[in-house]
């Protein structure tokens, strides 16, 4: 079984699926056209004010529609690859003629660019035609043709474009001339993983499997020959970096120090890790590679069980904007790059699909209202690419250790991986709320929606999540039977189910409740709990020992100044009390805030010295702290921010 059409009619992502067409796309176009006027921050590892874009001129340059050199990164064409599919996805659900011009323009442009062996990589042909594949490590050559091969694959399957999908083989093919077991080819990998998931796309739409040989090949080579970066560096010229300082990275960095299948636990860049577990389930699926999959499901227990933070963000360093060690998850220097939640977004979509597991969904979901939602403005025009759970203007300006740390969302970046790759996401929500499988349907998010399978079944399903947790389905049985899957969120253990009007009793498998499909219309009720919750973090977080995090449904809450008194961490939550919630429709596009009853400190309460014996008693008042979810943070004032709290 398959979906035949689907249509998201949920008011939140509506919302910004909505502000995709109309603010987004529009916007990054300008941007990657030189046209905004904006002022392009200098993006978090300190590569230094970036004079523009010029991601399509390098497009130009590369296609002989224009002169100069290549400007940016070696991987600037992956912002208009990630825009590319973005766009492509809001065809679908929002068609627009003028939109599919420029794209179809786009698509001639990038044939153009394309030489004719299939090769596109505007940097090296531009300004290093003759280091093509010679510097790997670094190149991104195979990460910037995965990233085309993504748009390619999407705008195909939206459009039916041939000429989209038509560069993703042509650039396919030049990879698999170029690499491969054969002695004459390279026997190496991508710094950067990317390929091997857009390689598994490609043989998906082409049903070619010399892609899914191709990307099992990439998965399998990595870490096989540990020496292979530093022996091209050297053979390229050991001074001739194209990234500055990337080879004092270690090999786990790239992953690359040892095969996969030996490889216990991400240490390296957070984005990559999470493209290489995209890839390697991808992979691992369609080949049962049981080595894979077993790589998957360590590499998944570890990011989730001890190295993700609560808000889903992940990569605790922006040293090398990395993982650091179980359980280290400081809040107020942590990097939680955008891209990474996108990443893990990709990984937990395609782990739902080997395996029926709510973990999966919970992760995915985490991701979707927090971690990677918190990247874009709810203007659509600024962008995050740190998301740290704590943040104090003051100590990013003068804390070279938390510089990094953004406290308003920048207009772009040198570095721009975030802002599209954000964009697709949203864009492709609808991708990320079914998993159908043969005779399998797991409704594994709570997006309400209008759902038609192959077998003519119709599914609609009603909420106003997530403010709501009363979820409603109509099935109405197609040609075949089959079981219907809902999952129950981790963070609603009791729930209440009804099924055409009678309460409904099975308890939860894996994290999901079974119906079967027959021939009878079934009315589904849920009832989640949205009781807002008082959280804790294992007392293996050294950070986070003694604090609560406050969450309602999935959403994670947020405490800013622009709402309460100064400081912050004076507040301690008085968890015996209850919180009070309360919808604001003018608020942030609509939210539900809550308040939080908590103690101050009262801060005069201690003399002005730095340091006393304490004091037989301090001062404290009773109030209360206003919580906002954590994706609308930094959307007014600029000010200070908090997740987790000290509590009483
Ligand atoms: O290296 C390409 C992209 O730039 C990565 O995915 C991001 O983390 C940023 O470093
Ligand atoms: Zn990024």
């Amino acid at each position: 079984m398959q979906i035949k059409n689907l249509k998201v009619t949920d008011k939140f992502w509506q919302r910004y699926r909505e502000l995709i067409v109309k603010e987004v796309l529009p916007y990054q176009w300008k941007v990657m056209n030189d046209e905004a006027d904006i002022n392009i921050a200098d993006d978090p590892q300190k590569n230094g004010q970036a004079k523009n874009s010029h991601a399509i001129a390098n497009l130009k340059i590369a296609a002989g529609k224009m002169k100069g050199h290549h400007y940016g990164f070696p991987f600037q064409d992956t912002d208009v690859y990630k825009w590319l599919e973005a766009a492509a996805y809001t065809l679908k659900y929002h068609p627009n003629d003028d939109l599919k011009k420029i794209t179809d323009k786009l698509i001639d442009l990038i044939a153009d660019a394309q030489d004719e062996d299939g090769y596109l990589s505007t940097y090296f042909q531009i300004d290093a035609p003759t280091r093509k594949f010679k510097r790997l490590q670094q190149s991104h050559e195979l990460y910037t043709m995965g990233h085309y091969i993504e748009a390619g694959v999407a705008y195909y399957q939206v459009t039916g474009s041939q000429k989209s999908l038509t560069i993703a083989e042509k650039m396919a093919d030049c990879i698999a001339h170029h690499f491969g077991k054969e002695e004459s080819k390279i026997h190496g990998v991508d710094g950067h993983p990317e390929i091997e998931l857009a390689l598994a796309r490609l043989y998906e739409v082409t049903n070619n499997r010399q892609y899914l040989e191709l990307a099992h090949y990439f998965l399998q080579t990595r870490g096989q020959d540990p020496d292979f970066f530093n022996r091209q560096n050297i053979a390229d010229g050991i001074d001739r970096d194209l990234i500055a300082n990337m080879q004092g990275f270690p090999k786990e960095y790239y992953l690359t120090d040892s095969p996969i299948e030996e490889q216990q636990a991400p240490h390296g860049h957070a984005v990559r890790v999470v493209y290489l577990c995209t890839g390697m389930a991808y992979v691992a699926r369609h080949t049962h590679d049981k080595k894979l999959l077993a790589a998957c499901d360590r590499f998944w227990n570890d990011i989730v069980k001890r190295q993700m933070y609560i808000t889903g963000n992940i990569g605790q360093t922006t040293t090398g904007e990395s993982f650091t060690y179980d359980y280290d998850l400081p809040n107020d220097t942590d990097y939680g790059e955008t891209c990474a939640s996108v990443g893990m977004s990709f990984f937990a979509n395609q782990m739902l699909k080997i395996k029926a597991r709510g973990e999966y969904g919970d992760v995915l979901e985490k991701e979707l209202f927090n971690g990677a939602l918190a990247g874009m403005s709810l203007d659509g025009k600024h962008f995050f690419y740190v998301n740290p759970l704590e943040a104090d203007p003051q100590a990013s300006k003068w804390n070279p250790g938390k510089s990094h740390i953004l406290t308003h969302r920048a207009e772009w970046f040198g570095c721009a991986c975030c802002p599209s790759n954000l964009a697709r996401l949203i864009a492709s929500v609808d991708r990320y709320i079914y998993v159908v499988n043969d005779d399998l349907v797991l409704s594994h998010q709570f997006i309400a929606n209008d759902t038609e399978l192959d077998n003519g079944a119709k599914i609609v399903q009603t909420s106003n999540f997530p403010w709501a947790g009363d979820i409603h389905y109509n099935i109405v049985p197609g040609k075949s039977s089959f079981k219907f899957g809902i999952r129950i969120p981790s963070w609603s253990p009791s729930f209440k189910l009804m099924v055409n009007g009678k309460p409904y009793t099975k308890v939860d498998n894996d994290g999901f409740v079974y119906f079967k499909i027959d021939d009878e219309v079934l009315n589904i009720d849920l009832e989640l709990d949205m009781n807002a919750k008082y959280m804790v973090a294992s007392n293996r977080v050294k950070a986070d020992f003694g604090k609560v995090a406050v969450q309602r449904g999935p959403l994670v809450y947020a405490a800013e100044e622009v709402d309460n008194q100064k400081p912050l961490w004076t507040a301690k939550i008085l968890t015996d009390q209850k919180s009070t919630l309360q919808y604001e429709p003018d608020l942030l596009n609509g939210v539900v805030t809550i308040s939080v009853p908590v103690e101050r400190e009262e801060l005069a309460g201690i003399n002005d010295a730095l340091y006393q014996p304490l004091p037989t008693e301090i001062p404290t008042t009773k109030t209360e702290l206003k919580m906002i979810p954590y994706y609308a943070w930094a959307n007014r004032e600029n000010g200070t921010m908090q997740v987790w709290f000290n509590k009483k």
